[in-house]
């Protein structure tokens, strides 16, 4: 028997235990071996009962993602699960951790699941742009129901044990050694002689409302916009229940190999890889050893601050807040408890979790609160000087193993960290607003930042819930600093004569969470214009380009908050074009000489915006801000609403083709100008379109990419 799974008999009942660590993907040898077993279970009279179950932390996380990219090699998933469903002996199956995917659409095509009690089933494969395409958009509904099944496969949800087990997608739920009641209920199924086979259930009829299918597709096509997985999966489902599930498993399997082949399923699986990629610092080995962190302070109890402080009260760590004034205090308190408190509304969370949370809370009006935390989190508003007061402040109260984060957005860490005793263990934390909500984290390491450092600040990112990535000291990290070059052309094009809707609908429509005009007037104009100012001195010397946010904001049009700004909010929220923002704009466009053009085409929209983001990403990697374009894309995904379909910029960079842009390039130069060097290619954009490669191929090249 090969290595990836143990095989024995006890009493009669056949055990296989697959052990194909970290997390047991099913890859090709792993399929191999199950169906070997299987089959030598089969044949061996003396057996009368099957058990599958998993070696380590979890059981099955599904099909082996990395295998995607190339042609299945046999047993495929859903044949061997078909011939496992097949099975006259019973087979049950039994879970722990984490079943997902191909993992638990092996489980519902066994004839029996037990679970022990920590166990999370689901099906995520729309988070890769598949459908689960082993039998599971089959299966499931005729366990749990179309609509629970539409819920279940379309959020891609973890679903806890006791849930799973009320739906109907489990048998048992047991609290202790799954693999002995496993063997029991074999024994038991055995003897009574009862297969139950799933596919040869009918799906509940109570369970598919009129319309549901249709209503599924129209709410999806708000919720997850551009996703083309989510609605296939409808699509899967609504043939479970009006088609034999032979005619159902080949439609759903050639729907999953279409979808895979597809340029959306490509680039989520490109981000899956590079979340993770992320985390891995080639410079840092992964036996660093972290520092512990059990408590953190929190300067500032604004909404940045009370929004971290949340995210680290979640994480069940204990968080001490400070603030200068009681009453800034009292209403960051007050702000966290809120927060909490949600999660209990809205069910996710019970009373008694919130309370302990909030027991961990403790606050101070002055650093010396601060003396006996493991890590700190400054987050008090943009000010250099202040920023310096504190740190250098901290250097003397806290422990000397303590580490000391700032979440600047702007500012030059390395010079905060100068006033410390030890600039070693200055780091940035980036977070994005709302702090609790965004899954984005930039790490900023510093000149002198200790790897250990940057390790655990790596790690208590994870652990809080964000998406990690480490970014080198500069104006605006990598988010920001390409955010501006967006920004910019957005721009230049209203300078030019186009609308702010005629600027963002071409982008929203191409997937952008936002419009570039409309996150302006979300931030705030007057934030915009303030950070602007301060920054004056990273910005090109052009003075066009931040002219129409300078006018929003002399004109005390600061967006939602005012409920005018390059739109108007008549209820505060749901923008319409304003005609004034428009003249305003045109006037300030005529004041600096700028000609209104007859027409801009949408694609001339996209391109310059994206474009000109791409060409940033690229010179952050020429500089070494960014370690790896596959960390740019997950800075855009996980933090500025770059649609996931899209792989991030540089992904999408490579599948437009990197001369294409090039190409482009010199297009706008040649028609725009270029004074101020906007069409002037990064070296890395040319070095990489003229030898024909992609920025995947750079990042492969220098430190192993996705
Ligand atoms: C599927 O099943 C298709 C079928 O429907 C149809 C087939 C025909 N494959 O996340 P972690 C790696 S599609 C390959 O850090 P955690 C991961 O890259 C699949 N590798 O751990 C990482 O590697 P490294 C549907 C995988 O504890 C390491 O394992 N299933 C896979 O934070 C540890 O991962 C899913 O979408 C995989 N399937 O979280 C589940 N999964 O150490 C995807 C993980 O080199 N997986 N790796 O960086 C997850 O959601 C999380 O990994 C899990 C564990 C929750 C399981």
């Amino acid at each position: 028997m090969s290595k990836l799974l143990s095989y024995s008999v006890e009493d009669g009942i056949a055990v296989l235990i697959i052990d194909n660590p970290p997390v047991n993907a099913l890859s090709q040898p792993v399929r191999h071996a199950i169906q070997d077993a299987f089959q030598a279970a089969q044949t061996d009279d003396a057996v009368v009962g099957l058990v599958i179950a998993c070696a380590g932390r979890t059981f099955s996380a599904g099909a082996d993602i990395r295998e995607f990219n190339a042609p299945v090699k046999g047993p495929s998933l859903p044949v061997l699960i078909d011939e496992i469903e097949a099975s006259k002996k019973p087979v049950v199956v039994a879970l722990h951790g984490t079943t997902l995917g191909g993992g638990f659409e092996l489980a519902i095509g066994c004839h029996y699941r037990i679970a022990d009690e920590g166990t999370r089933v689901g099906l995520p494969e729309v988070h890769l742009g598949l459908i689960p395409g082993a039998g599971g958009t089959q299966r499931l509904p005729r366990l749990i129901g179309a609509e629970a099944a539409i819920e279940a496969i379309t959020t891609g949800r973890h679903i806890p044990a006791p849930e799973a087990l009320e739906l109907g997608a489990l048998d048992e739920v047991v609290g202790s050694d799954v693999i002995a009641s496993a063997i029991s209920a074999a024994r038991r199924l055995s003897s009574s002689n009862k297969v139950k086979r799933t596919c040869s259930r009918e799906v509940d009829p109570e369970s598919i409302p009129d319309g549901i299918f249709q209503k599924s597709k129209v709410a999806l096509a708000k919720r997850r916009r551009g996703f083309n997985a989510p609605p296939a999966a409808v699509d899967a489902i609504e043939w479970a229940c009006s088609t034999p599930s032979r005619d159902g498993l080949k439609r759903e399997r050639e729907l999953s190999s279409q979808l895979k082949a597809s340029v959306q399923s490509k680039a989520q699986r490109h981000l899956f890889f590079a979340e993770r990629l992320a985390l891995k610092i080639p410079d840092i080995p992964k036996e660093t050893v972290i520092r512990p962190v059990e408590s953190v302070g929190v300067i500032g109890a604004g909404t940045m601050g009370a929004g971290i402080a949340v995210c680290l009260l979640n994480a069940d760590l204990t968080v001490v807040l400070v603030e200068t004034k009681q009453d800034a205090l009292d209403q960051g308190i007050a702000q966290i408890a809120k927060s909490l408190g949600r999660d209990v509304d809205r069910g996710r969370v019970a009373p008694e979790v919130r309370d302990a949370r909030l027991a961990r809370l403790s606050n101070a009006l002055d650093l010396r609160g601060l003396q006996t935390v493991d890590l700190v989190i400054e987050a008090v508003f943009e000010s250099l000087p202040l920023k310096k007061q504190i740190f250098s402040d901290l250097g003397s109260i806290c422990r000397e193993s303590t580490i000391l984060a700032t979440n600047t957005s702007t500012l030059d860490i390395n010079e905060i960290a100068a006033l410390t005793n030890s600039p070693q263990r200055v780091v940035g934390m980036h977070f994005f607003s709302p702090a609790n909500i965004m899954k984005l984290l930039e790490v900023v390491r510093c000149d002198e930042t200790e790897k250990d450092v940057i390790a655990t600040t790596m790690s208590l990112g994870r652990r809080i819930g964000k998406v990690p990535v480490l970014s080198g000291t500069g104006y605006g990290f990598i988010g920001n600093r390409m955010l501006e070059d967006y920004v910019r052309e957005s721009q230049m094009l209203l300078l030019e004569g186009a609308d702010p809707a005629q600027v963002d609908s071409p982008l929203e429509s191409w997937g952008m969470a936002m419009g570039p005009c409309a996150v302006m007037d979300l931030a705030g104009q007057d934030v915009s214009f303030l950070t602007r100012d301060q920054n004056r001195k990273f910005l090109p010397a052009d003075p066009r380009y931040c002219v129409p946010g300078d006018v929003m904001y002399a004109e005390g049009r600061f967006g939602q908050k005012t409920r005018k700004g390059f739109y108007q909010y008549p209820d505060g929220r749901t923008r319409q074009d304003d005609p004034d923002a428009i003249t305003l704009m045109r006037s300030a466009a005529d004041r600096i000489g700028i000609e209104k053009r007859a027409s801009i085409s949408q694609q001339e929209i996209l391109d310059r915006c994206l474009y000109a983001l791409i060409n940033r990403g690229a010179q952050l990697l020429d500089d070494g801000i960014a370690l790896r374009a596959s960390d740019i894309d997950v800075v855009w995904s996980a933090g500025y609403g770059f649609p996931a379909y899209r792989g991030g910029p540089m992904f999408y960079a490579d599948t437009i083709g990197l001369d294409m842009i090039l190409k482009a390039f010199e297009n706008f130069g040649s028609q725009f100008g270029n004074e101020y060097d906007y069409w002037t290619p990064a070296p890395l954009l040319v070095s990489l379109a003229q030898a024909g490669k992609t920025f995947a191929n750079w990042d492969a090249d220098r430190i192993g990419g996705v």
